[in-house]
């Protein structure tokens, strides 16, 4: 069985295609996209091939011609000057608020130490085939450490141009054991991780007080309990405009911080329009998931992005995500009790991080926000016209029209 290009597909033998034998051969292989380019490929396998159906939509992959920029704000001496930690507030509140992303600078996090997370990246991904395939897993909740391509490979509508490193760091009852990590990204890994959540617990502080809430607010709440580091590989693609580096999606997370390379690709829907994240050397790009969207009851967005396939690559990233994988936590997160009064009643029904998380994973990334699924019945009702009754949140009732 060989995995079929895009020069057949679409006819109408090939509508009939065993779709699920061709994603084994290619799951199977344990080399990922870096293998099939590997192999000189030059027309894109159909299963990475986005359906027409995608592109009606109005899932245009064009970035329009406009002024609106990523807000980038300067993290300089937030700790010792109160009218710039205010400033860092004011800005981060309105990013968090508006874009749902933004970049930050001066972030304390040295570009060596950037630039060197990178590199080690790219060499797990350039490792020969045999050396990678003892990480290849796509059960990420037994092992911490995995290699795969496409998490959500038999259930999307198509594959993505993508491998990653996925790697579960903690700080759990215990950080992952750096023996095992892969030993060319290990020390690296173990440093950027350390520093990475120093800086995850800084934004969590400023994300807090531009909330009104006290500093350690969202830190009292686990936010920073958990990480995981996404290392993703994006070789050249053959067939670009065919398929996706990364299909749109939000992140099941609290925070995503994020280090990307000199490509570009990434791209973030604003106002309804595609706008490109440029790369900004030493800076870290951040965004609010899907989990801190929840809890601030919609003050915060989690918004949507997608990653280009290129002719250029392999682009590398590095994403950080605040969330709870292995971390057995006991805590049932809903709004925030101090961010709900009668204008502004709870949105979403409580869960756990796990739940959360787990119900993400099982859907994948099929262009729909996991949220809506956590949203309290009434939004439903809303939508349909029909009055609701009062509904108890965390014990006390609250009016709904
Ligand atoms: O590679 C990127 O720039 C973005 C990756 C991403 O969206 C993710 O890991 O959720």
């Amino acid at each position: 069985m060989v995995i079929t290009g895009a020069g057949e597909s679409l006819t109408e033998s090939s509508e009939n295609y065993d779709r699920f034998q061709e994603l084994k051969v290619f799951d199977d292989t344990k080399a990922g996209v870096k293998g099939l380019v590997d192999s000189n490929i030059s027309k894109l396998p159909r299963i990475f091939l986005r359906p027409p159906e995608d592109d009606i939509s109005g899932d245009t992959t064009q970035s329009k011609n406009t002024q609106f920029t990523i807000p980038v704000i300067d993290l300089t001496d937030i700790n010792v000057d109160v009218l710039r930690r205010a400033e860092a507030v004011d800005r981060v509140r309105r990013a968090a608020e508006e874009v749902g992303f933004f970049q930050v600078v001066n972030h304390g996090i040295d570009e060596r130490v950037l630039e060197e997370m990178l590199d080690a990246a790219r060499g797990f991904h350039e490792l020969p085939r045999e050396e990678k395939a003892e990480y290849y897993n796509r059960d990420q909740r037994t092992r911490r450490v995995n290699y795969g391509s496409n998490f959500d490979l038999y259930k999307s509508k198509f594959a993505n141009w993508r491998d990653t490193l996925f790697c579960a760091m903690g700080p759990h009852p215990q950080p992952l054991d750096p023996k095992e990590l892969p030993p060319l990204c290990r020390d690296i890994t173990t440093e950027y991780s350390k520093q990475v959540h120093k800086l995850g617990i800084t934004l969590f502080e400023l994300l807090s007080e531009a909330l009104g809430l006290k500093p350690d607010h969202l830190k009292g709440l686990e936010c920073e309990k958990e990480h995981a580091l996404l290392s993703h590989y994006y070789p050249a693609c053959p067939e670009p405009k065919l398929t996706m580096g990364t299909t749109r999606h939000s992140d099941p997370d609290f925070l995503t911080i994020l280090l990307q390379d000199h490509l570009g690709g990434l791209q973030i829907l604003h106002q309804d329009q595609w706008i490109d994240v440029p790369p900004l050397p030493g800076a870290l790009i951040v965004n609010i998931g899907d989990l801190l969207q929840l809890i601030s009851n919609d003050r915060f967005k989690s918004v949507e992005h997608q990653v280009l396939a290129s002719h250029v690559g392999p682009r590398l990233s590095v994403a950080c995500l605040f969330t709870h994988y292995f971390y057995p936590s006991t805590m049932i997160n809903g709004p925030i009790m101090e961010l709900l009064s009668e204008e502004h009643p709870p949105i979403y029904r409580e869960t756990s991080v796990q739940d959360f998380v787990a119900y993400y994973y099982g859907k994948g990334l099929d262009g729909n926000s996991a949220l809506t699924h956590f949203k309290l019945q009434r939004t439903f009702h809303k939508e349909l016209g029909i009055t609701t009754k009062d509904q108890p949140y965390n014990g006390v009732a609250v009016h709904v029209n």
